[in-house]
């Protein structure tokens, strides 16, 4: 009987040994996440991560704050590579605006007396002939516009200061109207351009702007280092050459231009190149011999069949009245075909634009707006006249 108890407690013992074995077999198992390869759950297991997503889409969908800040640097990068040809496509009006916000600024000032009155009188007439004698529309002129404006203030029953305003915006865009500025070219054969002005007027700068636009525009281009007065200027002509793909043509240092001038047209002609453009000095010994030299120049070129079509007088804007004169002495020593304005979007005050044509009875055919090659740009009254004012 006790054998019998012994091994009935034995039997008990062993199975209670075995059970304790199984489940902690069991849960170390599961602590190691393998729980039994051949139970239920690891055909739930593929299971879990399609059953996932709406836990996992969580961290994804938390994510893109944390990817955005690093996707954005690149779009900012990419912006400003793609600033530039922004820059060129500034159409021709904004062009003319934001470079003449000086000017703008001068002429806002100079009328602002004027604006400030409530009705119009003798006042308001001496204070806008201030205003355009300020803004460089020069003496004559500025006295041929008060006359225009008294007259059709009356007869259109303008009474207050901003109708005047409102008459002298018209009166100059009719003053610069009906003016060809086209440059002429010749159709299939040599064109030639020639450049004359005094030292520092921005000549070289507006050859090099012309060279550009004209290769640009699949032309070959010749320019003639005309100016061998100056040891740097066949030297600054040079560099430009090369950087805009046009053929420079240059002589020994003080060597005679128009010897210089001859070679360039022959070599020019030679190479069946489509313009010539002519750089010159802005200074001499003596300002007869400057005249006498630059009448040889165009005789030269005429002589080597060149095919001259335009003489470009260049006038730095900023100069004012003093601009002026020299256009004067420059028209009657060369038969000047057409005025480059340079440096409007500097301190120059607009009204230089209008008295140089209307005094010379010569277009003004080019402005220069900036130092950039797109700043030289055909003139543009409406656009000028426009942004003079607004
Ligand atoms: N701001 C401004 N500068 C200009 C313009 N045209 C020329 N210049 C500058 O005027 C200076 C003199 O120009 P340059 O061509 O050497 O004059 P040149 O002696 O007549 O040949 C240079 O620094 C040019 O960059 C313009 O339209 N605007
Ligand atoms: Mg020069």
């Amino acid at each position: 009987m006790t054998e019998l108890l012994l091994i009935a407690f034995v039997v008990v013992l062993v199975g209670m040994v075995a059970a304790i074995a199984i489940v902690g077999s069991r849960r170390r198992a599961r602590r190691r996440g393998q729980v039994s390869r051949s139970s239920a759950p690891p055909l739930q297991a593929p299971a879990v991560p399609k059953v996932a997503p709406p836990p996992q889409s969580a961290p994804l969908a938390e994510a893109p704050p944390a990817i955005e800040p690093a996707e954005a640097p690149p779009v900012e990068r990419v912006e400003p590579a793609e600033a530039p040809p922004v820059e060129e496509e500034i159409s021709p009006k904004k062009r003319f605006r934001d470079r003449l916000a000086r000017a703008r600024g001068t002429f806002s000032s100079a009328l602002s007396s004027m604006l400030s009155r409530k009705a119009i009188d003798e006042e308001t007439w001496e204070d806008l002939e201030e205003a355009l004698v300020r803004c460089d529309v020069g003496i004559d002129l500025t006295q041929q516009i008060l006359q225009d404006l008294e007259a059709r203030a009356k007869a259109e029953g303008v009474k207050d200061p901003d109708g005047i305003i409102t008459l002298l915006k018209d009166e100059l865009e009719s003053l610069l109207a009906g003016q060809d500025r086209s440059l002429v070219a010749n159709g299939d054969s040599l064109t030639t351009w020639l450049m004359v002005g005094v030292n520092g007027v921005g000549k070289t700068t507006t050859i090099a702007k012309l060279a550009k636009r004209n290769v640009d525009a699949g032309k070959s281009v010749v320019l003639a280092a005309g100016d061998t007065f100056r040891a740097a200027a066949a030297e600054q002509l040079q560099v430009w050459g090369e950087r805009t793909g046009a053929e420079v043509i240059r002589g020994q240092e003080g060597a005679d231009p128009a010897s210089v001038v001859y070679d360039a047209t022959d070599a020019a002609r030679a190479r069946h190149a489509d313009l010539l453009i002519v750089d010159t000095a802005g200074r001499l010994h003596t300002k007869v011999n400057l005249m006498e030299e630059l009448k040889k120049v165009r005789r030269v070129i005429e002589k080597a069949g060149g095919g001259l079509t335009e003489t470009l007088l260049v006038i730095d804007a900023t100069t004012g009245q003093n601009g002026l004169s020299q256009a004067r002495q420059f028209s009657e020593a060369v038969d000047v075909t057409g005025i480059v304005l340079t440096k409007l979007d500097g301190s120059a005050r607009g009204g230089i634009v209008v008295a140089v044509e209307r005094e010379l009875g010569i277009p003004v055919k080019l402005v220069g707006l900036g130092e950039g090659a797109s700043d030289l740009m055909e003139f543009e009254p409406r656009y000028f006249v426009d942004a003079l004012f607004e």
